[in-house]
């Protein structure tokens, strides 16, 4: 048998690389299979970007053998297979590094690296999968002879059409993927849901377990105890009978998605504090889900500033079960992973600890917005 060409072993591991960095992409993309993952959704991150990087870090080493196999083509394919590289290699590693980081300053950029990562990928399908089928159809025929000289890559001769084939498939792509993710959610009423969702952006439902803990309206209680000098245990009626508070303000995920304008209702935190009167040693405040895996911690004095409530509604609407039903926090400077859902025990503490995200990826301790 004849020994293999370079290119060959070059095109494979680029090959590999790519299927494996669509497949676990797919899955942090699609909302649904997304939640589906629960809580192994942050180990699969961790692969997908450690991927990600070997393929940034072998991209590198191939430059040379790809510019010499572009050599070998026409000019203007050749200037097609180069950018097409260069927008991978930087767009793609520049968006994943500033992802993978989780830097919470600067949402704008996230917010950027988010869409170019994504908008990347959507554009690179039908390129992909043209190349496999090219690939399949002539991977037994013979060489192509050109002037004399052999051109090893079978599947890669593509025309004009091709490219603007290519190009056309994108678009499409591009399309349908974006029906996927940004317009998911959608309620019976279609197209308002649309108008909505384009003007307001819409929550991607987040939880760090598969299923929902379930709400039981007679046996609810939130707990609210530690260095407090009258520790209290709320029943749902009563959390709703008391004064309650209504306003409107935008919603922050650190990952890079936002809700505008969202209407909360719930009652201030500091009614709460009123009441069960921290000792002067209670400093910090620890919350509690009813999953039994999410936690964070707050300065007690952060809670006392304007806005921040115990939410039981969210645009007009109880909490639904996915969004954390009966309570969640709200915290109108504060970044999305600081509004624990499904909240049953607040406690008031000595000490500061770290929270599940603080803890698990290094965000920051006290998340305001930035
Ligand atoms: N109990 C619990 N609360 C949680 C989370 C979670 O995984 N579990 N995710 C947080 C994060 S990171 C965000 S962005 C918001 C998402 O709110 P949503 O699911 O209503 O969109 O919930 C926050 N509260
Ligand atoms: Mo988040």
């Amino acid at each position: 048998m004849k020994p293999k060409h370079t290119y060959y072993y070059i095109h494979l591991i680029h090959a590999i690389l790519i299927l494996v960095l669509l497949a676990t992409g797919s899955f942090l993309y699609v909302p649904a299979l997304r939640t589906f993952l629960g809580e192994y959704r942050y180990e699969l991150r961790q692969f997908h970007s450690i991927i990600g990087i070997s393929y940034f870090i072998f991209l590198c080493f191939a430059v040379p053998s790809v510019f010499r196999y572009a050599r070998a083509h026409r000019r203007w394919q050749k200037t097609f297979h180069i950018c097409l590289q260069l927008l991978l290699g930087v767009g793609w590693t520049a968006s994943g590094i500033y992802l993978w980081l989780n830097y919470t300053e600067y949402l704008g950029i996230r917010q950027a690296s988010i869409l170019l990562h994504d908008a990347l990928t959507l554009f690179i399908i039908p390129w992909v999968s043209a190349h496999i089928l090219l690939w399949y159809i002539r991977r037994n025929q013979k060489p192509v002879r050109k002037g004399g000289r052999e051109s090893r890559d079978r599947g890669i001769l593509i025309s004009r059409r091709d490219v603007l084939l290519l190009f056309s498939g994108a678009i499409l792509a591009f399309m349908a993927g974006g029906l996927f993710r940004w317009f998911q959610p959608l309620s019976p009423r279609f197209l308002n849901a649309l108008e909505t969702v384009k003007r307001k952006g819409y929550f991607r439902i987040y939880s760090v377990r598969s299923d929902n803990p379930v709400f039981n309206r007679e046996t609810w209680r939130l707990t609210v105890d530690g260095l407090v000098e009258k520790p209290a245990s709320l029943s749902f009626d009563e959390l709703i009978t008391r004064k309650s508070h209504t306003f409107t303000s935008d919603f922050h995920c650190v990952t890079g998605w936002s809700v505008n304008s969202v209407k909360w209702k719930g009652i201030p935190f500091r009614d709460i504090i009123n009441q069960v009167k921290p000792k002067e040693e209670g400093a910090y405040v620890r919350m509690y889900s009813a999953d039994r895996l999410y936690t964070e911690t707050y300065e007690l004095t952060q809670l006392l500033e304007e806005n921040v409530i115990l939410a039981y509604e969210l645009e007009g609407k109880q909490l639904s079960e996915n969004q954390g039903a009966p309570l969640r926090l709200f915290h109108p400077n504060m970044y999305g992973y600081k509004s624990i859902k499904w909240l049953n025990r607040i406690e008031i503490v000595k000490d500061r600890e770290l929270g599940y995200w603080e803890e698990k990826e290094g965000y920051d301790l006290n998340g305001y917005l930035r």
